[in-house]
């Protein structure tokens, strides 16, 4: 297949970005655009303190723009900024060519990626969103003569479509997806029983290999692209103590998650929300590990997961230099663990580090049931861990644990007996 040549855009605004910081971005702009299909031919970077509301950047460097960009036949444009459509649609105009800002083409890479139904239709609803105030009749013109990168969903077929029909499919798709989240919620109601943990972390950091060492039946792979992982996939964890918990491997963050994204993610997302603990994966040998954990931190905020208890696994420990400073993370993150998911280091310890924070969140009982309850004995068996049943008469005591937050559903279901005692 012939690869779209494109060239990256980006802008500092010294003090609060600095180039170098901008060199990093327009990086990770690359593995995006390379992820999405393009060959990056060169990279832009304008310094300035304000932005051009016609062009976004500096007439000079549109100029120096539109000079490269004849002369390599670029295909595409990507800017690491969001751009407003009036500046799209100018860019477009002047550079003749196809422009694209990181939002629209992290929401291709998701396009491309999306395999079940349920990715799928969330993904359209979030570029629908996005594309919306953008259907103008020369991007779609533009995009139906050349194809490629940032063609692929919903404009095409757009070309005649007034906003109406648009505005009727996101709310067919919203109406879709609240059944299919609907239909979830029967499925996985037995689930809550069961402590339930959610692997999240910054795109590449190696959530689906750490879910494959801890779970080696899973036969989920890690991917050496970014969002290799859409969809939610969940299994059981064995733990020692604990007996299992459910794992769950969720979608990779990035910096500038397109918030329509996060929002049409919302049910993938409800596993994270959902879950009684998260395992935050960071790649520590990622030059730029703390802003990517500032990053996932802050997206968790934004879904409404942000006071959850937390274990921080620094994974890729087996790419880290020799004088790699490990007492600054302990510093920072006392309950660091260090891992590497894909030589299989320190997982058993990883899983003790699980357990530990498990049984904080556990508690022991103690209930006296009367053999005629029998219903109540198989019930605690379902419902929680037996440790002990002692026989009295025609008693039975039985020692049981469970998570804190079931406490209220068993004391319901024990409050008719009389003899309870916790310990
Ligand atoms: N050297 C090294 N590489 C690792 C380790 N863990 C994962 N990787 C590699 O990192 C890349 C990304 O791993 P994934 O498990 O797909 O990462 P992810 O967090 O699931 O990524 P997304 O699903 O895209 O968000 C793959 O190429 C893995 O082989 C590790 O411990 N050490
Ligand atoms: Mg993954």
């Amino acid at each position: 297949m012939l690869r779209e040549k494109a060239v990256l855009v980006g802008v500092s605004r010294p003090p609060e970005v600095h180039k170098w910081q901008v060199q990093d971005y327009l990086s990770e702009l690359e593995q995006l655009a390379d992820t999405a299909g393009a060959v990056v031919l060169g990279k832009f970077i304008q310094e300035r303190d304000h932005i051009d509301p016609a062009f976004f950047i500096g007439k000079g460097k549109v100029n120096e723009l539109s000079d490269f960009v004849k002369q390599t036949a670029t295909d595409l444009v990507i800017f690491d900024e969001e751009l407003s459509p009036v500046q799209a649609r100018n860019l477009e105009t002047f550079l003749e060519c196809k422009i694209l800002d990181r939002t629209a083409l992290i929401l291709q890479i998701f396009a491309l990626r999306a395999k079940s139904a349920q990715a799928k239709l969330q993904v359209e609803l979030a570029q629908l969103e996005y594309f919306l105030p953008r259907l103008t009749r020369q991007w779609t013109h533009l995009s139906k003569q050349k194809g490629g990168i940032g063609t692929k969903g919903p404009g095409e077929t757009q070309i005649e479509t007034d906003r109406r029909l648009v505005w009727q499919r996101i709310s067919y798709l919203k109406r879709k997806l609240e059944l299919i989240s609907r239909q979830q919620e029967t499925r996985t109601k037995w689930r809550e029983h069961i402590t339930r943990i959610a692997l999240v972390g910054y795109t590449n950091a190696g959530k689906s290999t750490l879910m494959n060492a801890l779970c080696p039946q899973s036969g989920i792979q890690g991917e050496n692209r970014l969002f290799a992982t859409l969809d939610t996939t969940s299994r059981r964890l064995n733990l020692k103590t604990n007996k299992h918990a459910l794992l769950s491997d969720t979608v990779g963050f990035i910096r500038k998650l397109p918030h329509k994204l996060v929002q049409s993610f919302k049910s993938t997302l409800d596993e994270v929300r959902d879950a009684d603990m998260l395992l935050h994966v960071v790649d520590a040998s990622h030059p730029n590990y703390e802003e990517q954990i500032q990053v996932v931190n802050q997206t968790l905020h934004e879904l409404g997961a942000e006071n959850k208890e937390v274990l921080m696994v620094f994974n890729k420990a087996d790419m880290l230099p020799d004088d790699f400073n490990f007492n600054a993370i302990r510093a920072h993150y006392p309950n660091a663990v260090f891992v590497s998911a894909e030589r299989g280091i320190n997982i058993e310890h990883l899983k003790a580090h699980i357990s530990e924070v498990m049984e904080a969140e556990f508690q022991t009982r103690t209930a006296r049931v009367h053999i005629s309850q029998y219903k109540i004995i198989s019930q605690l068996h379902d419902e929680t861990e037996v440790l002990e049943k002692k026989y009295d008469g025609e008693f039975v005591e039985v020692v049981f644990r469970l998570p804190k937050k079931h406490l209220k559903h068993v004391d319901a279901l024990l409050g008719k007996l009389l003899d309870v005692q916790a310990d």
